[in-house]
């Protein structure tokens, strides 16, 4: 597999959601040492330090439907700006996080180089609301919906223009968690989620199997946006909305080796990394074990 120049981008995001930490999610995961692992798998790797995100104690939530909407629209327009930089540079975003909205960004500024991107959402959560069924009125549960082109104008046209992606080339895993009006639009748009249900029944390497068909059958890019949250609670304990019975460590760095192999994956964010929450840093351990599989680690 071709070794591609990582560029690491930290955005400590909290204006997604309600519990206060998950701003700290960047710093946690550089101190588990993710730069040196993947120096030592291989890459040339550099970091761009952390975008200036506004703290929520210095702004007004503003539309409870829609918390901190102008803010989470600026911050994500950086992003986007940057991300696509790091891709036009021929180099892989890898960017830390910060709460799921920011994701509205990343996403955004892949899709400005991909131009039919695929997505992998792994996530306990659809992240499918809109202001309007949104039973929180938080932007980290609205992102994947934003970057479909379905929510607020100012999200959805982060960027300059809309839709990021296609729901054909999208797919959720892990999701064990869903809003009505989140599985209303799932059925309306026809996206493909493999529940957990579905990992039981099949098993981690079927469903990757299936996933990477999906988002890699005409696209020219890949996104992974994985929310630590779609693993099982005992193995990553520091996320702000944790569900039971997730994904085990195990399958998650097999669905992760799958993606390596396949050697589709463009760009990558890890989320929902919140230290407050967590125990002894486990959770930012978890997710630089992943990002190693992800990069190619292999036992042999
Ligand atoms: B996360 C919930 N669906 O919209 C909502 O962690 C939770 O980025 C969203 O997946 C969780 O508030 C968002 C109840
Ligand atoms: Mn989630
Ligand atoms: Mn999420
Ligand atoms: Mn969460």
């Amino acid at each position: 597999m071709e070794k591609k120049p990582i560029t690491i981008i930290g955005m400590p995001m909290d204006l997604g959601q309600g519990r206060r930490g998950v701003d700290m999610g960047p710093s946690a995961i550089r101190y588990a040492s993710a730069q040196a692992l993947l120096q030592k798998l291989g890459y040339e790797v550099e970091d761009l330090g952390d975008l200036h995100v506004p703290s929520p104690e210095s702004k007004s939530a503003g539309d409870p439907k829609l918390k901190y909407l102008n803010e989470i629209r600026d911050v994500c327009e950086k992003l986007a700006e940057t991300v696509s930089g790091v891709i036009a540079r021929d180099r892989f975003p890898l960017v830390l996080g910060g709460d799921h909205s920011m994701a509205i960004g990343t996403i955004a500024g892949a899709a400005a180089q991909y131009e039919n991107m695929g997505v992998i959402w792994y996530d306990a959560h659809g992240d499918l609301n809109t202001g309007e069924t949104s039973p929180s009125g938080n932007i980290h549960g609205m992102s994947l919906a934003v970057s479909l082109g379905i929510g607020h104008p100012d999200l959805v046209n982060i960027g300059g223009f809309a839709p990021k992606v296609r729901p054909e080339h999208t797919v959720i895993i892990g999701a064990r968690e869903l809003d009505p009006g989140e599985r209303d639009l799932i059925g309306q748009l026809g996206i493909k989620v493999f529940t957990m249900h579905e990992i039981d029944r099949l098993g981690m390497a079927r469903v990757m199997e299936e996933a990477i068909g999906i988002v890699s059958n005409g696209t020219d890019g890949v996104h992974l946006s994985l929310d630590l949250d779609g693993l099982d609670p005992k193995d990553a304990p520091g996320v702000g909305t944790p569900v039971p019975g997730g994904v085990t460590y195990r399958e998650s760095h097999l669905a992760m080796e799958m993606l390596a192999e396949a050697g589709i994956v463009t760009s990558a964010e890890f989320v929902e990394v919140n230290p407050i929450l967590d125990r002894e840093n486990q959770t930012a351990k978890v997710a630089v074990a992943l990002m190693g599989s992800v990069f190619g680690q292999k036992v042999l």
